[in-house]
């Protein structure tokens, strides 16, 4: 009798130590769900200061700290700042892309090859540019008879897709911060970093350097009271360290302020993190129009 009572009771303490360990479970994922949310709408605060219209690039509204443990970043900037992927997809422009994953560390063949790659998957021929590059035949030796697209990139996850881009990604793992689907395929000057400056003109990357240096003005950082932004494409082209033809012929790819608005703003409720990306267009009347509306991992979020 002694022992089947002692029996129950290491049964219920079984039952009631695992419902417990069940319960604080529970309540721990709760309690994750619920700073994710919150760390979600701080991030949406976020974009809806960034969004206004008086709100400029380094305004310190963009800042926000609701508490010690609770608060969101924003920055401003445009896509202009970006290689319009899309638009480099031309045998005159080809040589942009080529420059760019050369300056990653890829050679001369492998950088030309895999731009080559990306002309196979947006041209409308099952021709291949070059012997190293992928048409149909060589995605179905790869198992994927229903590649390429034979049209333009529709998102940036798609490169992802395409044959040798892994070399791209181990590379430089924020290969995607370079691109942009948005736009005219003009760069903003004012806002593009070196590297970019670099690809899209040819330019020295001291050069393009010295222009960012010239830009964000004493403290060297962008968006602050001292930025000294560039006033004409000309001096734009003068501080890269260009001929007067190089400059002719880059102007039209070239502009002083990108009309395309890219938000990103990061919230964080204690140990959660949440970041936002946000587009938006402006049309010539100055009608504006979200493009894109996507949650990006922040480093440092528990998982
Ligand atoms: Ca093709
Ligand atoms: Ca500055």
């Amino acid at each position: 009798m002694l022992l089947a009572v002692l029996c129950l009771v290491a049964v219920l303490s079984f039952i009631v130590i695992s419902t417990l360990e069940v319960s604080l479970q529970h309540a721990g994922m709760q309690q994750t769900r619920q700073g994710m949310m919150r760390a979600r709408q701080l991030a949406e605060m976020g974009v809806a200061v960034a969004a206004h219209p008086l709100i400029k690039p380094g305004d310190p509204a963009l800042l926000g700290k609701i508490s010690a443990i609770e608060s969101f970043k924003a920055t401003l900037s445009t896509e202009e700042a970006r290689l319009n992927l899309n638009h480099l997809l031309t045998p005159e422009r080809l040589p942009v892309l080529e420059r760019l994953f050369s300056s990653w560390g890829l050679s001369s063949a492998d950088a030309q090859g895999i731009a080559a790659c990306l002309m196979d998957w947006t041209d409308a021929d099952d021709l291949k540019l070059r012997p190293d590059s992928a048409e149909r035949k060589e995605y179905e030796r790869l198992g994927h008879p229903d590649r390429p697209l034979n049209r333009s990139l529709a998102s940036l996850d798609e490169f992802d897709l395409v044959a040798r881009s892994e070399e791209v990604r181990a590379a430089r793992p924020d290969w995607r911060s370079f691109f942009t689907l948005c736009g005219n395929g003009q760069l903003d000057v004012n806002e593009a970093a070196a590297e970019v400056l670099v690809a899209m003109t040819g330019a020295a990357l001291t050069n393009a350097r010295q222009l960012v240096h010239k830009r964000n003005g004493l403290d060297g950082v962008p968006h602050t009271a001292d930025d000294t932004p560039l006033r004409s494409l000309e001096e734009a082209v003068t501080l890269l360290g260009l001929s007067e033809q190089q400059g002719a012929d880059l102007m039209p790819l070239l502009t002083l302020h990108g009309l395309t608005l890219r938000i990103e703003s990061t919230g964080r409720a204690g140990d959660e993190r949440c970041g936002i990306v946000v587009t938006i267009l402006r049309d010539d009347s100055g009608v504006e129009r979200i493009a894109e509306w996507r949650e990006f991992a922040v480093e440092g979020r528990r998982s």
